[in-house]
């Protein structure tokens, strides 16, 4: 039984990277750091009960900043693989604390890569780092003849953020080169889930396009609609983590899908998902997403409620449902405004464009994606509805419910 440890097991991707490994027959360990609340939500359908016999997902408290932890942690585990996926991972937040950020995302990195050599496990312990397209900055002059990043692009951060990780990227190549480990660097594009913070922009868009729809959100407000992301799905970008550390040789490798998107876009298709389609008005800080059609099909197939016949002046899908209690969508009316900017998310370096291509790691790690960014709206418009749902009963129950967007 092959062991890993895992930073990061309670984000996105440590959650279905602890999933996949466990399928797999490894030992988990994860570490968590201690909150003054619960932490663990991503990961908690994979808890035991510490007490039985046979546990093979095992959380210990620890933080990146603190090297005493994090050689003790590797002393006592003995990990055959570990994967860096603990990150303040925040573009926008690392303007805010810029200090942390190089602390836990640069600095973490070197602690893990350091505490394997000081307890000589070089041998022994391949090592993931989870690099990032930020390293590329965006910059155009940058992309291969093709258009698009590739291992050998050049780099140019545009965020603390991005100055953290370039640190966490060259400080592994540089182990591996210098002692010989096994140390590898994804550079992965964004990649999104159901279980993606509600603060990034794609979670943050389906969210409100399920809360808008049933009535529990009245705008969504967001910063640089024009940004292009090639956006993938977690689980499939997990799966490449992990081959990775598979191979022979320890190298790096790019995991994208090789399709870009702007934020827009993405703005649409999801709101698409609930039969909404959105006409875009104005221009910067002025424009504004109004709702200006709706296919009733859609709406009740995404939500199973019908729509409001006098707010929206369409006949209903079903006549039977029209006096429903439920229906919510009697505060919008065809030209509402649903969406509006907000220059507090926009950044002071902005990156404007990611296209990465995959052609490495489709012939070498034999990685293909399962999911299309259709696949992908699909999959975190169905959770967000029935989370929304969910928020629903509880209103109805008499429960206050506060979601906090950003
Ligand atoms: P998340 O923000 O969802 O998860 C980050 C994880 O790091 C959480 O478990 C968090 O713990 C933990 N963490 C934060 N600070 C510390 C610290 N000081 N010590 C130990 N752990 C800490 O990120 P993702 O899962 O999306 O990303 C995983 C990694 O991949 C990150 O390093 C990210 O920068 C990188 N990356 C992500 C991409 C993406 O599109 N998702 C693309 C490319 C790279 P807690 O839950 O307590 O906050
Ligand atoms: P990113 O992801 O910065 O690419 O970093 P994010 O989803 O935060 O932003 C993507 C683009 O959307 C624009 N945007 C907004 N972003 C947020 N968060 N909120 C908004 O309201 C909003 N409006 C527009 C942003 O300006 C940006 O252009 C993610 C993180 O997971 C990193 O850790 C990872 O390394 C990279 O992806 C690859």
């Amino acid at each position: 039984m092959k062991t890993a440890l895992i930073t990061g097991v309670t984000g996105q991707d440590g959650s279905y990277l602890a999933e996949l490994l466990l399928e797999q027959g490894y030992m988990v360990h994860g570490i968590k750091r201690r909150a003054s609340s619960f932490n663990t939500q991503r990961i908690d359908h994979l808890y035991q009960d510490q007490h039985e016999q046979s546990v093979n997902f095992k959380l210990h408290y620890g933080d990146l900043t603190d090297s005493m932890n994090i050689i003790r942690i590797i002393q006592e585990v003995q990990p055959d693989e570990i994967y860096n996926l603990g990150a303040m991972s925040h573009v926008k937040v690392s303007f805010e604390s810029p200090e942390y950020v190089a602390n836990v995302d640069a600095m973490g990195t070197l602690r893990i890569l350091e505490a394997v050599r000081i307890l000589g496990l070089e041998k022994k312990c391949r090592i993931y780092q989870a690099s990032t397209s930020e390293l590329y900055g965006g910059m155009p002059e940058n992309k291969n003849a093709e258009g698009f990043y590739d291992e050998s692009s050049p780099f140019y951060p545009r965020s603390p953020y991005g100055a953290a990780k370039i640190y966490g990227f060259w400080i592994t190549k540089n182990y591996r080169e210098a002692y010989n480990m096994f140390a590898c660097n994804g550079i992965l594009f964004n990649h999104e889930s159901p279980r993606r913070g509600e603060t990034f922009v794609t979670r943050k868009i389906t969210m409100a396009a399920a809360a808008i729809a049933l009535g529990m959100q009245d705008c969504l407000y967001l910063g640089n609609l024009e940004a292009l992301r090639d956006w993938g799905h977690a689980k499939d970008y997990v799966r490449a983590m992990w081959l990775i550390l598979q191979q022979e040789k320890p190298e790096d490798f790019v995991i994208a899908t090789g399709v870009t998107t702007k934020v827009r876009d993405f703005v649409q298709m999801s709101f698409a998902h609930v039969g909404f389609t959105i006409r875009w008005e104005g221009k910067g800080v002025e424009e504004v997403g109004i709702l200006d059609s709706i296919d009733e099909q859609k709406y009740f197939e995404a939500t199973g409620q019908t729509v409001n016949v006098n707010a929206l002046n369409v006949k209903p899908l079903n006549e039977s449902k029209v006096n429903d209690e439920r229906l919510t969508l009697n505060t919008l009316t065809l030209n509402s405004i649903l969406v509006r900017i907000d220059p507090t998310y926009f950044r002071p370096t902005e990156v404007d464009l990611l296209l990465g291509d995959p052609t490495k790691s489709k012939t070498q790690l034999g990685w293909e994606p399962e999911y299309d960014l259709a696949g992908l709206v699909e999959d975190m418009m169905i959770s967000d509805i029935k989370l929304v749902q969910k928020d629903m009963h509880l209103v109805e129950g008499g429960h206050e419910v506060f979601r906090q967007g950003e």
